[in-house]
């Protein structure tokens, strides 16, 4: 039974990756960074409520070096996957060093401690379109990164480290440039939940706008089950890579607006209030991904359209309102 670390398994993809793992028959930890959480509470609450539970869950943080070496020698585990991180765009603006420290370093902490107690470890980085920034769609693994936040610049840290520990030490150490990805289980914060989810409070009338920022920007959205899948197939590649997994098709905020708000009959412009708080100092304005490489190498393709993901999305937030779509 192969054995696999999750860090940040709380979040929407450490969540969605545990149940993948599970069904595989590994052998699943992750990590959580306090025990103030109540952690049957979490993304990950159903996989701990049974007896035993599915998943291990370990407390460390990224930003400390100590218990995450600790962590590695214990468990010695064949696959990490490094999925902990400040993800927030937005948030980075404000809290830079912050998110240099776990999005960035934290990254190196989890490398070295792999480098200096077993160099078979398989290390799975989740890198992000997010490096690309300025530079002009399509792209690909070739495309220069032009990071256009604080998260982003972490996450070009990450990357080339990454890739520096695979030439200097001979790590499995991979790097996943993934594309947004969303799901009933993302983030409020992020703009498709946070608009999925005020829909059911606008019907029912406990919400009254829907105040957002740049409706112009364009994101290659997928459905992070699909992208779970790409992760665990880069790891079992017998070299290390770095692939691009995205849909190949971009939507703008608007676009989303427009497929979200259909699902249940209304106009959206009745609703949203333009916001300027939810600008960004430098704005990402066009993504869209070229995946040739991911289905050349590892066989992957996305298997959930967009209209059906804004559709799921929408469905399971009236869902937990009690309103039938
Ligand atoms: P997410 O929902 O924000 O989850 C982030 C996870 O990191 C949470 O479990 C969080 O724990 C944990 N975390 C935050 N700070 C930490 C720290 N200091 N030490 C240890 N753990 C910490 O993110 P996601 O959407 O699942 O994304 C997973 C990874 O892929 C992230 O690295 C993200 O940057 C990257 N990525 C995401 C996308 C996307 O579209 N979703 C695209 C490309 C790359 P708490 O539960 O305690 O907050
Ligand atoms: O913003 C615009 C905003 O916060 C998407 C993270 O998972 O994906 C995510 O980063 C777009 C931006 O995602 C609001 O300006 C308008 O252009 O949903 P988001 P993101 O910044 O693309 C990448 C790949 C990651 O790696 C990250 O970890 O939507 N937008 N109005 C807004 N965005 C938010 N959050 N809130 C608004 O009100």
């Amino acid at each position: 039974m192969k054995r696999a670390l999750i860090t940040g398994i709380t979040g929407q993809d450490g969540s969605y990756l545990a149940e993948h793992l599970l069904d595989m028959d590994y052998e699943v930890h992750g990590t959580i960074r306090t025990t103030t959480h109540d952690i049957e509470e979490t993304r990950v609450g159903h996989l701990l409520s049974t007896d035993p539970p599915r998943v291990k869950i370990h407390v460390t943080d990224l930003g400390d070096s100590h218990s995450l070496m600790r962590l590695i020698t214990d468990l010695r585990p064949d696959e990490v996957y490094n999925l902990a991180a400040q993800s927030h765009v937005r948030a980075s603006f404000d809290q830079p060093i912050h998110t240099g420290q776990v999005t960035g370093i934290g990254a190196v902490r989890l490398l070295e401690a792999i480098r200096q107690e077993d160099t078979s470890t398989r290390f799975y980085q989740a890198s992000s379109s997010e490096m690309f920034g300025a530079t002009p769609p399509p792209q690909d693994e070739t495309t220069p990164f032009h990071p256009r936040s604080p998260y982003a610049v972490a996450k070009v840290y990450a990357y080339w480290s990454t890739i520096n520990y695979r030439e200097a030490y001979g790590l499995h150490a991979s790097n996943g440039i993934l594309f947004n990805h969303e799901s009933p289980r993302r983030g409020k914060e992020f703009v498709t939940r946070k608009i999925t989810s005020s829909i059911p409070r606008l019907l029912t009338g406990d919400q009254e706008k829907l105040r957002l920022g740049n409706l112009e920007a364009r994101r290659d959205w997928g459905h992070a089950r699909d992208y779970v899948r790409a992760m665990h197939m880069m790891l079992q590649h017998p070299e290390p890579l770095d692939l691009v997994i995205g849909t190949g098709e971009s939507h703008s905020v608007s676009d989303f607006l427009d497929a979200a708000f259909a699902v249940v009959n209304l106009d959206w412009s009745e609703y949203v209030e333009i916001d300027s708080q939810f600008y960004r100092p430098t704005e990402v304005d066009y993504l869209e991904a070229d995946i040739s490489k991911a289905a050349a190498t590892i066989g992957w393709k996305p298997t959930i359209s967009f209209e059906e993901l804004v559709a799921e999305m929408v469905t399971s937030d009236l869902e937990a309102h009690g309103i039938t779509a």
